[in-house]
C-alpha cells in the first residue's frame, strides 16, 4: 500500500506544487494532501485506505454523493455511445433546456468546459454587448482564472496572498474595477467616477470564495438598479451557488435577475462543465451568430452532459432542497453548540447545501470581517477533523458542502469529531 506522503512526493517532481489545482496543494493547512483513490455515496477513501466524510464535495459539484448509480448508468450509457464528437448531441439541447426551464431570464445557453471559460465569456460578451472596456468586480470574489478577473480575487488567490496574480499585464488589470461586497456606495462610486465606461458588474451573488458571505438586504436589488442606470449588465456567477443554494441558485431565493448567468460544477455532476446563459438578444452576440467569438473543443461533451442531466433530474426531485437544506442547517447548528460548549469563538452558516464556519463570534458581512478569523484555530481544527475522518475544504477562505448522501449516523460522527476538536482548541 501506497501513502500519501509518497504520493505527493513523487506527484511533485512532474506536477507544480504537486497538484492540477493550487486549493489542492493543502497550502492554506499545511500538511500532507491526501491522494484519493476513490469515492463512493459519502465517503472518500485515500490510498492509505484511510475513509472520509466529505465535505468538499469536489469543491461543489457533487451534491448527491460519489457514484450515484442513476448517475454511472447515464454515464455508461453514454460512454457506450462515444466520448467526444467535436459535433451538435441532442444531449447539450435537452441540459440546456432544463436550464432554460429552472433560470427564467436565460433563454439560450453556451456551454464551456469549466467556470472560467464561462465567466471569462461572459465578460467578453458584456464588453462586446456595451462596446466598454471595464468591468467591476469585488474584493474577494473569484471568479476562476481569466486574466481580468484575477483581480483582488479569492479562493486560493486569497489563501496564498496573490489576490492579484503575477503574470496579468497592467494594461488589461486597469479595466478591472474592484468595489466591496455588500457596499453599495463603492459600487456607485465607480460608476460616477467612469461614466459610460463600464460593461459589467460581475459578483457572486451569495459569494463562496471569501467564505460563505450572505447578500444584505437590498444589496443586489441595488447592483441591479445601479446596472439599470448606467447602462451595464450585471453578470451573477452562479458557477458555485447555482443549483446548490437552492435549485433556480440565489437569483431564485432573492428574486433579482441578472442580465447574465454563468454556471459550473452541479450542472456537469462531477465532469468538466461550464455555462454561461442569458436573454437571447445578448447572448446572440456569441459566434456563430454575432462578433463576439467564444469556442471550446469539449464544450457540451457528451459524457458530461449525460452526467449533468442525471444530477439535475435527481436535484430536481420533490423536496430534494428542503431535505438537502435541513439537513445541512442540522449540522451547521450541531457545529455551533460543540464550539460554544467548548468555550471557541466560532460562527457558523448555511445556505441549501452550501455552508460557512468562521473562527471568530459573528459571522462576516463582508470581505474585511471574514478576513478577521483566528486562522491557527481553523488549521489545528482542520487537521483534527481530517484525523477523525472528517474532510473539510482546505482553507478558511471556502465555503463546504452538503450532499444528499451524508446519513444522520455521519452528521453525528461528524459532531462527535468536532466536539473532540474544539475542546483541544480552548
Ligand atoms: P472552474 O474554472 O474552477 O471550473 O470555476 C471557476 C469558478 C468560477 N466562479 C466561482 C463562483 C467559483 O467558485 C469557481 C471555482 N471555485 C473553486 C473553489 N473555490 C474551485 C476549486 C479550485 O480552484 O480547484
Amino acid at each position: 500500500m501506497s501513502s500519501n506522503a509518497a504520493e505527493f512526493e513523487r506527484a511533485q517532481r512532474v506536477l507544480v506544487g504537486g497538484v492540477n489545482s493550487a486549493v489542492r496543494a493543502f497550502r492554506a493547512v499545511g500538511g500532507t494532501p491526501r491522494f484519493i483513490a476513490r469515492a463512493q455515496g459519502a465517503y472518500l477513501w485515500d490510498v492509505e485506505g484511510r475513509r472520509y466524510i466529505d465535505y468538499l464535495g469536489s469543491w461543489g459539484p457533487m451534491i448527491v454523493g460519489h457514484g450515484h448509480p442513476d448517475v454511472l448508468a447515464r454515464v455508461e450509457r453514454a460512454v457506450a455511445d462515444g466520448l467526444s464528437f467535436g459535433a451538435p448531441n441532442r444531449m447539450e439541447t435537452e441540459l440546456a433546456e432544463r436550464i432554460c426551464a429552472l433560470y427564467p431570464q436565460v433563454e439560450k445557453v453556451r456551454f464551456t468546459s469549466s467556470g472560467t471559460e464561462a465567466t471569462m465569456s461572459a465578460i467578453r460578451l458584456a464588453r462586446g454587448h456595451t462596446g466598454r472596456d471595464a468591468i467591476i468586480k469585488f474584493e474577494g470574489c473569484y471568479h476562476g482564472t481569466g486574466d481580468s478577473l484575477l483581480v483582488k480575487a479569492g479562493s486560493g488567490a486569497l489563501a496564498f496572498g496573490t489576490p492579484s496574480s503575477a503574470g496579468v499585464p497592467a494594461d488589461l488589470a486597469r479595466h478591472t474595477l474592484v468595489a466591496q461586497f455588500n457596499d453599495l456606495d463603492t459600487v456607485a462610486a465607480l460608476f460616477a467616477a467612469h461614466p459610460g465606461a463600464i460593461a459589467c458588474v460581475i459578483v457572486e451573488p451569495m459569494p463562496g470564495n471569501m467564505n460563505l458571505i450572505r447578500p444584505a438586504p437590498g444589496f443586489l436589488a441595488g447592483l441591479r438598479a445601479l446596472c439599470d442606470e448606467h447602462g451595464a449588465l450585471l453578470i451573477f456567477d452562479e458557477v458555485m451557488s447555482g443549483f446548490r443554494v437552492a435549485l433556480g441558485g440565489a437569483q431564485s431565493l432573492v428574486g433579482v435577475v441578472p442580465d447574465i448567468s454563468t454556471f459550473g460544477k452541479v450542472i456537469g455532476g462531477g465532469m468538466p462543465v461550464g455555462a454561461l446563459g442569458g436573454p437571447a438578444a445578448i447572448m446572440d452576440r456569441l459566434a456563430p451568430l454575432g462578433a463576439v467569438y467564444q469556442a471550446g473543443t469539449l464544450s457540451g461533451n457528451p459524457i458530461a452532459m449525460a452526467a449533468g442531466l442525471a444530477t439535475l433530474e435527481l436535484i430536481s426531485a420533490d423536496g430534494f432542497f428542503d431535505r438537502l437544506g435541513t439537513r445541512c442547517e442540522r449540522l451547521v447548528t450541531g457545529l455551533r453548540d460543540a464550539a460554544a460548549r467548548a468555550g471557541v469563538a466560532y460562527s457558523a452558516q448555511s445556505i441549501g447545501g452550501m455552508a460557512g464556519m468562521y473562527f471568530r463570534a459573528e459571522v462576516p458581512g463582508g470581505f474585511t470581517a471574514a478576513q478577521q478569523q483566528d486562522v491557527e484555530r481553523f488549521r489545528r481544527f482542520f487537521h483534527a477533523m481530517l484525523e477523525a475522518g472528517v474532510y473539510l475544504p482546505p482553507s478558511p477562505v471556502e465555503a463546504f458542502f452538503f450532499s444528499s448522501a451524508i446519513s444522520d449516523e455521519d452528521i453525528a460522527h461528524t459532531l462527535e469529531a468536532a466536539g473532540a476538536a474544539f475542546a483541544a482548541l480552548a
